[in-house]
């Protein structure tokens, strides 16, 4: 027999958002005739604009002619792409080179961390995206699941509520070699801004640790003095790399695209620059995005595209805005909801999963308790945006009735 992965037996539960699907379920096996409206995962529900859509279909019918037929591309990805991202995206702060296509933030983020190996020491926002803890337990980055603590083991969690501004107090923090860092976050909906990224970078110089900047959400930043990127702070290219995706940016969850900015001048204590590693895992363990769905994201970038996708965006954050207006006249203390997608609320003194059933088998309506994303989001629930308008109204119907 197989002996198990000892590191998949520390993993606590099954991952956060199958979970919630199963207790979404459950309510609707009992009330098969109830209209339940999701506020819960993150998953964007308008269907892709008329010009993106052409270049996918476009893209899919030269693939069945011969001139237009591809094969295996290069697995960093196309270079008209790379170069649109660049351009676009970051206004040129970044080579072309330096971006690496991918299928998406989430994968990119497991390969790093097989980048960086079991011996990685890692640091974490509290609450966070649970990808981070959860890919580094099945690693073996950390130790055991410490019941009394609530937390595991090895992983230093940076607590980030309201009482810090949600920016970590990094002068008490011990040094690690990765920091995960995400902005415009998820859960909280927080955004960081310059003068704090500003001394994340100098915290990451000073003790020599490679930060990985998840910028998924950089989007909904519309506030021209946010930072959209961590490449816009000085000194970031010799600390950080950073994950994004046109997930949440374009309505592309389900299509799958993402890409991972690794700056030449970011290197490893021996001095191999980390994009030499990089692309030796990129090349070794993914085979390049599909090549239709890179035509879509060339046109997600081209002049009309893009002005659809700001529609798109517009769209989901009028959406935030009338969650948490709702919210906040119902009373609750809320977070989140400018320039970011989501909303993260405090349930008045029940714990994260009681309010989250309550309010499902109450309302209907789906959430995401705040204690799935670390021990810091327990007492609190995440409201997403990325429903249809006439369902948030709905939902936010609902949710005055049922906890106002
Ligand atoms: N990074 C962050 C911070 C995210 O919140 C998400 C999605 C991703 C990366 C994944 O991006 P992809 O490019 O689509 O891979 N978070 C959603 C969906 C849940 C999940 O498991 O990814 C959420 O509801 O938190």
């Amino acid at each position: 027999m197989v002996q198990r992965n000892p590191n998949m037996a520390k993993l606590r539960a099954g991952y956060l958002f199958p979970e919630i699907g199963r207790r979404r379920r459950a309510v609707v096996e009992q009330n098969p005739n109830a209209k339940i409206i999701s506020l819960g995962i993150g998953d964007t529900t308008e269907p892709l604009a008329p010009n993106i859509t052409s270049g996918l279909v476009k893209a899919c019918q030269g693939m069945g002619s011969l001139e237009g037929y591809s094969g295996y591309g290069a697995e960093q990805g196309m270079a008209d792409l790379r170069e649109k991202i660049a351009e676009v995206l970051y206004g040129g702060i970044v080579k072309p080179e330096e971006v690496y296509v991918s299928d998406g933030a989430k994968c990119d983020t497991g390969r790093l961390q097989v980048l960086f190996g079991k011996e990685a020491t890692v640091a974490v926002q509290d609450p966070s995206y649970p990808v981070y803890v959860d890919g580094s337990v099945i690693l073996g980055q950390t130790g055991g699941y410490n019941e009394e603590a609530g937390q595991f083991d090895g992983i230093e969690y940076m607590r980030c509520d309201a009482s810090n501004d949600f920016f970590p107090d990094l002068a008490n923090l011990k040094r690690t070699d990765l920091i995960y860092f995400c902005s415009p976050n998820n859960p909280t909906g927080a955004v960081s801004t310059k003068e704090q990224l500003k001394e994340l970078v100098e915290f990451a110089k000073k003790n020599q640790s490679i930060l990985i900047f998840d910028a998924a959400y950089s989007a909904y930043i519309e506030d021209p003095d946010l930072p959209r990127s961590i490449f816009e702070i000085e000194g970031a290219r010799e600390v950080a790399l950073e994950i994004n995706s046109f997930s949440k940016m374009a309505g592309f969850t389900g299509v799958r695209l993402g890409w991972t900015v690794v700056p030449q001048e970011l290197q490893f204590e021996d001095g191999t620059p980390v994009s030499k590693d990089w692309n030796r895992i990129v090349t070794t363990l993914f085979n390049g995005a599909s090549n239709i769905v890179q035509k879509g994201g060339l046109a997600c970038l081209s002049e009309e595209g893009y002005r659809e996708v700001q529609e798109m965006i517009q769209y989901y954050k009028t959406n935030a805005g009338i969650i948490k207006k709702a919210l906040t006249e119902i009373g609750l203390e809320v977070y989140g909801g400018e320039n970011s997608p989501y909303c993260w609320a405090r349930m008045k003194g029940k714990g994260s999963w009681e309010a989250f059933e309550e309010i499902l088998t109450q309302a209907f309506v789906v959430t995401t308790p705040g204690a799935g994303f670390g021990p810091g989001g327990e007492g609190f629930v995440r409201f997403s945006s990325f429903g249809h308008r006439a369902d948030v109204e709905e939902a936010v119907e609902r949710l005055r009735k049922h906890l106002g």
